[in-house]
């Protein structure tokens, strides 16, 4: 691998916090050591020490972060069309879900599915989400909801990340649902089957997060606290789909409990805006999921901007509410639901989906940072979110490779 090379004639959008918008540098360069960014800047200011580094012209492209998405369902059985069907036709998300539809209907494919199949159907996503710019990207369990198959679930997630030039993180997500065999039986489900599928994970390496779904047809803020409780005792991180179609107030408990995210955030209320904020818990917007139900209810973006919460967007790519594999087409959703700025959208699928995640190696060009970089063929940053889902990425560097 050759250690040190030099992007030349870009546009960087470095996406670091301070100075201009999309910290904008026409003329840039970049400067890569061994897989990390040694310098960024104007070309002009290229250190000595680079320049006999081997040049790579880029005639003016654009240069971001590689981007991240930090909220993906990758891994599952089967499809969902049927029940899109029905949906069209008039029922709702949690009819379809009440009627033994819904997610329960992906767990049973995802059973019956076998390894193979289920990471070669996760690989396409994957390649989908590649060729739309992402190196980094949250795989989440919860299509299991027995010790084996979330176990199974975990395992593919990481050989997705073997697979491809892409980094792999994975949330152990067991409170998802209540399986058929446990129905009415929650509490049952989470002491019987959980819990003991999140301390084996774990023990196995396969946990970086752990995830719960906090809502009137998945589980109770008590006893997304005691998964919490447990994966404290682990030492992982916690984050938590929140208010996404009511308000139980689980983004004021992910927010206590120190969560690294609390996502979706339609029915996010005042305290639940001052909670994350004060904690710097990250909202997740998933506006692929609000499109795809039809939800009317808008997550509070103003409150959140105002209170200084940082803001994320992700696909939430899953067979049921939202089968986007487009970080690209999120970040246009988010400013045309959500009224995010295109600079918003960028930071999120960039320097905040990093922090999302817990990653401080990686979302920003800058010195230190893992070399994870895409290359477009847009004049200008706003060119992503604008265009309807077209990703013009003309090249991806993972690790300060191109690839
Ligand atoms: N919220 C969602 O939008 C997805 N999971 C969740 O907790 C939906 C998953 C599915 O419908 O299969
Ligand atoms: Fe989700």
């Amino acid at each position: 691998m050759s250690a040190r090379r030099v992007l030349t004639d870009a546009i960087l959008a470095t996406m670091t916090p301070e100075g201009p918008p999309y910290g904008l540098i026409e003329g840039g360069a970049v400067a890569v050591t061994d897989g990390r960014i040694a310098w960024a800047g104007p070309a002009g200011d290229l250190p000595t020490a680079f320049r006999d580094a081997p040049l790579e012209r880029l005639d003016g492209r654009l240069v971001t972060p590689g981007l991240i998405d930090c909220h993906t369902h990758l891994v599952f059985g089967g499809d969902r069309a049927r029940e899109f069907e029905m949906r069209l036709e008039g029922a709702s998300y949690e009819e379809v879900a009440r009627a033994g539809g819904g997610i329960v209907s992906t767990v049973r494919a995802t059973r019956a599915a076998s390894d193979a199949a289920l990471l070669a159907s996760a690989l396409a996503r994957a390649d989908r989400l590649i060729a739309g710019g992402a190196t980094t990207v949250e795989i989440k369990s919860g299509y299991g909801l027995d010790v084996e198959t979330e176990l199974r679930m975990l395992r593919v997630a990481r050989a997705v990340g073997d697979a491809r030039a892409l980094t792999v993180r994975a949330t152990f997500l067991g409170a998802h649902a209540v399986p058929p065999e446990y129905r009415d039986r929650p509490d049952a489900y989470i002491d019987d089957v959980c819990l003991p599928a999140l301390d084996a994970a774990a023990a196995e390496g396969l946990v970086d997060a752990v995830d719960g779904f906090c809502e009137g047809i998945a589980f109770s803020p008590d006893q997304i606290a005691r998964v919490f409780g447990r994966a404290k005792a682990l030492g992982l991180p916690v984050k938590l789909h929140a208010e996404q179609l009511s308000n139980l107030g689980g983004a004021a408990l992910a927010a206590r409990c120190g969560a690294l995210s609390a996502d979706h955030l339609e029915w996010l209320d005042a305290d639940g805006v001052a909670a994350m904020a004060a904690a710097g818990t990250v909202a997740v917007l998933l506006p692929g999921a609000f499109y795809f139900l039809r939800e009317t209810k808008l997550p509070p973006v103003a409150a959140l901007r105002e209170a200084g919460a940082p803001i994320a967007v992700a696909t939430d790519c899953n067979p049921g509410s939202s089968p986007l594999t487009s970080l690209p087409l999120a970040m246009n959703m988010a400013c045309t639901f959500f009224r995010l700025t295109p600079e918003e959208a960028l930071a999120g699928v960039t320097r905040v989906a990093a922090q999302a995640l817990g990653l401080g190696d990686r979302g920003v060009i800058a010195p230190g940072m893992r070399a994870d970089l895409c290359v477009w063929d847009v004049a200008h940053p706003a060119e992503l979110a604008y265009r309807i889902g077209d990703a013009p990425l003309a090249a991806r560097w993972v690790k300060g490779a191109p690839c």
